[in-house]
Parts: C-alpha cells; structure tokens; sequence
C-alpha cells in the first residue's frame, strides 16, 4: 500500500476507484489518499511513515488504544479454539458471560442483553422491541418514536428516521419510518456559548416532550430516543435537569426511555454509562463501539427485565422475538469484549478517564480567543471546538484545520465546522496539553 501514494494519478486511481468509501468525499481523497498502515497504542503510523495521534480513539472506539496485548491475544486464542458459532438455537457460554458482565457494569444486574454487531444495528433493534413490547401488551397503537434534531444514530431506516442531521435524511425520505417526530436540539450559543461541562440553561427544553405528547397523544407513542451527549453532532452536552425531566415525562406516560449510549458506554463520561453519569435511568440502552475497544464489530441493547418478561409469553418452544443478525454474538466479538472489560476494570481506565477530564477541560478551553473558534464544549472526556464557517463554503474551515493538524501529527475529527476530541483513556495528562497545543497551532495556521 506504501506504494500507492507515490503512482502516477492514473495508475492511483486505478487502485483506488473500486472501494466506494463510507461518508467520504472520495473524489477529494482519491486525489490526495491518507492510508493507514498500522496503529498501536495512541498512534497510527501512515502508509508514508507519518504518526498521527489518535484524537478521536478510533471513531470513539478505542479507548485502550490499538492493538492491546490482552484484547490481542483473546482473540487469537478464541479464533483457534471457535472461529464461529451459530447464534440461533444455539449458544456459547462466553456470550451469556459477557452479558451478565455488561448487565453488571450498567449497574442493571437484573436486566437482559441483545447482541448485534453495530450501532446501527442496536438502534433498530432497540426500537424494534419498543414497538413490539407495547404489541405484547395489548398497547398496539404506540408506535410512534420520538427522536431529536441533531441527533445520529446511525444509518439504519429506524436510526436515520429519528436521526436528526439533514443530509443523512434528505436523500431518503421514502424510506423513513412513519410516525417519527422529533423534539429540538438543547444547544444555543447565545445561553451557553463556552459552558464547561453542563450548560446551566435548557431543562425546559425537555418540556416540549409534553408539547408532542398533547398533539400526538400518549396512547400513540412508543418510546422516545435519545444520545445523553449528541456525539456526533459535536458534542452537544444536555443542560443540567434537562434528561431528568424526559424520564419523568416518559414515566408519567407509559413512553420507553431509550439512550443511544454508543458513544457514552464503557466509560466515555468518567462513569460506566452516561446513565450513571447523569443519574437518569433509561429503559433500554444501545450500546457498541468501546464495548470490546473496537477490535471486532459488535453492539448490543440492555433491556428492562419487565420488558423482556413481557413477550416471554406463549409455548416454550416458540420464538419470542423475531430478530437477529447471522454474527449476533460472534466468538471473536466476544472475546475481545471480556478481555476489554478486564482491562477496562482492572487497570481502573473508567476512573482515569475521570481523572484526565479536568486537564482536557482547562486544556480545550485554553483555545477560547484563538482564530476562528466560536465555542467550546466538553464534558467527560470529550471536548468540541465549533469554528467560524468559510462564508458560502460550509465544512471547509474544519477540512483547512483538519489537515494543518495532520503536519502537526494529529488525526483530528470533524464534522461540518466542528471539531471533536475524545482521547485514548491511556493517554496521559502530557499528550492531552500537546494536542491541544497542536490544534492551537493548526487554527492559527489556517488563514481568517
Ligand atoms: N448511535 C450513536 C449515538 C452513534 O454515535 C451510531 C449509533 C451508529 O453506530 P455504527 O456502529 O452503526 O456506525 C453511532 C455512530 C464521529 C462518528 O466521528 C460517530 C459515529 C460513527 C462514526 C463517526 O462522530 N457514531
């Protein structure tokens, strides 16, 4: 691959042509490729030799870094020893395992987990048994799911139907799901332009929940769908009171409480969940990504008891829930998750992800009156820096930072004129300052 940015533009896009790349601009890469050849730690080293540090754990997956011995070798070894397992009337036992850990971690020990292998995936799923649990119960008409603008969870029908980003909606209208309404977005600069950590203002944005309700009614609505922090929307953080206020409103009228914890599970916040964090409890959690530090694809939905028991009606030897994916609950999957968990737990990394927030905070805000930044936002370890736009040229502000940081040796996020941070729970306090030194580097390169 070392080879492939130093062709002949024709011969490269030759090489380059048949892989259509996910959310890319892939006439703008193919013209100047970045290709990854190895990560390890909090690094990737490019195929031209360049490292880069991971400001963004993978996708928000990698919180241990990549290529960690433990997770290393529990795959292997699995691979060796079961390859795959057929998931459908069939079990192995280091899945059931898995699940009572994950229920453990949540805090939920009496609750059920589902396996899936994606985001997207837990999202569908998530709101597939809502709909199906109030079926069960005789409730047949609450099938309507509240979502929220800004929000993204994923791209599935059901994840993009109550997503809530344009242009992952615009091109398909006919193919959301009906009855999908949305409550509005909790982030406005004028009332919390550079908050640190939970803006103040906005809990009584949650009560527009009851506005929908009232036009919708409750004996219509299914379950309403929220991220605890929008992730990918640049770290939007809820106002202090404000997801206290859905669960309460969801409560008084019989609406499921899903979080989107992909992005907040496994530790993101400085607790196990962002539910922990926020001290709101959900009724059913989707979760992915850092559950097995990305390795190998898996996802999953933790669900209330009483709402598994509620389709455990019937014959025994009927099947309860019509869902399923052929690698639900893949060994290799699997294996990478418990060996996750172990170090996620005994080398105490949800606690150091607690301990780095602080410097990540002072640090990030440190940027406030450097070119182009018009606020700044963070909470866990998560931080977003949202700059000024290119007039008439949306997105292309972030794309001039975003390479200025590549010469700095970072691999930043962005979206839009957003840039967002999430760093490896490993890195230390040292390499959190020295990005954001870079990033400051990088805006004050890219010209006004
Ligand atoms: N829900 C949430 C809250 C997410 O953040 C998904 C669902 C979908 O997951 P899958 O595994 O199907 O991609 C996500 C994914 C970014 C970024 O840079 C965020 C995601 C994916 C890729 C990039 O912010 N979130």
């Amino acid at each position: 691959m070392n080879a492939v940015s130093h062709l002949h533009p024709d011969a490269r896009e030759a090489a380059l042509r048949a892989w259509w790349m996910p959310f890319t601009h892939n006439r703008y890469f193919k013209a100047a490729p970045r290709l990854i050849a190895s990560a390890k730690g909090c690094y990737y080293t490019l195929a031209d030799g360049r490292r880069l540090f991971d400001c963004l754990s993978g996708m928000w997956c990698s919180p241990l870094g990549h290529s960690h011995p433990r997770i290393v070798e529990a795959v292997k070894s699995q691979i060796d020893t079961l390859d795959y397992a057929p998931g459908f009337q069939m079990g192995h036992e280091p899945a059931f395992r898995l699940a009572t850990r994950i229920a453990a971690l949540a805090n939920r020990a009496e609750d059920r987990v589902f396996f899936v292998n994606s985001g997207s995936e837990a999202v569908d799923t998530a709101l597939k048994i809502a709909v199906a649990y109030h079926r069960t119960r005789g409730d047949a008409a609450r099938t309507r799911i509240i979502g929220r603008e800004r929000a993204y969870h994923g791209v599935g029908m059901g994840g993009m139907s109550v997503g809530g980003i344009a242009a992952n909606r615009k091109m398909f209208a006919s193919l959301m799901i009906p009855g999908v309404d949305h409550l509005p977005h909790t982030w406005n600069p004028a009332q919390m332009a550079f908050s640190r950590g939970q803006p103040t203002w906005g809990a009584h944005l949650a009560d527009e929940l009851e506005r929908l309700v009232a036009l919708h009614d409750a004996s219509t609505i299914a379950a309403v769908i929220v991220e605890p922090v929008q992730g990918s929307t640049g770290v939007i953080v809820p106002p202090r009171g404000y997801l206290d206020r859905l669960r309460e409103i969801c409560t008084k009228h019989g609406i499921l409480l899903i979080f989107d914890e992909v992005i907040t599970g496994f530790g993101r916040l400085g607790t196990p969940f962002g539910a922990d964090f926020f001290g709101v409890k959900p009724d059913l959690t989707t979760f992915a990504k850092a559950v097995n530090n990305a390795t190998v694809p898996l996802g999953g939905v933790i669900v209330r008891d009483d709402i598994y028991q509620a389709f455990m009606t019937g014959p025994a030897h009927s099947i309860e829930f019509f869902h399923g994916y052929t690698y639900s609950a893949h060994p290799l999957a699997i294996a990478a998750a418990h060996a996750t968990l172990d170090v996620l737990t005994g080398d105490k990394l949800i606690a150091r992800a607690a301990e780095l927030a602080p410097a990540l905070e002072q640090a990030v805000h440190s940027l406030r009156g450097e070119p182009h930044v018009t606020d700044i936002r963070n909470i866990g370890l998560a931080a977003a820096i949202e700059l000024a736009p290119i007039a008439g040229q949306p997105g292309l502000r972030a794309i001039r930072v975003f390479e200025k940081a590549l010469d700095e040796g970072l691999l930043l996020r962005f979206s839009g004129d957003i840039l967002a941070v999430a760093p490896p729970f490993v890195s230390s306090v040292a390499d959190i300052e020295a990005m954001v030194e870079g990033i400051r580097r990088a805006l004050r390169a890219v010209p006004a």
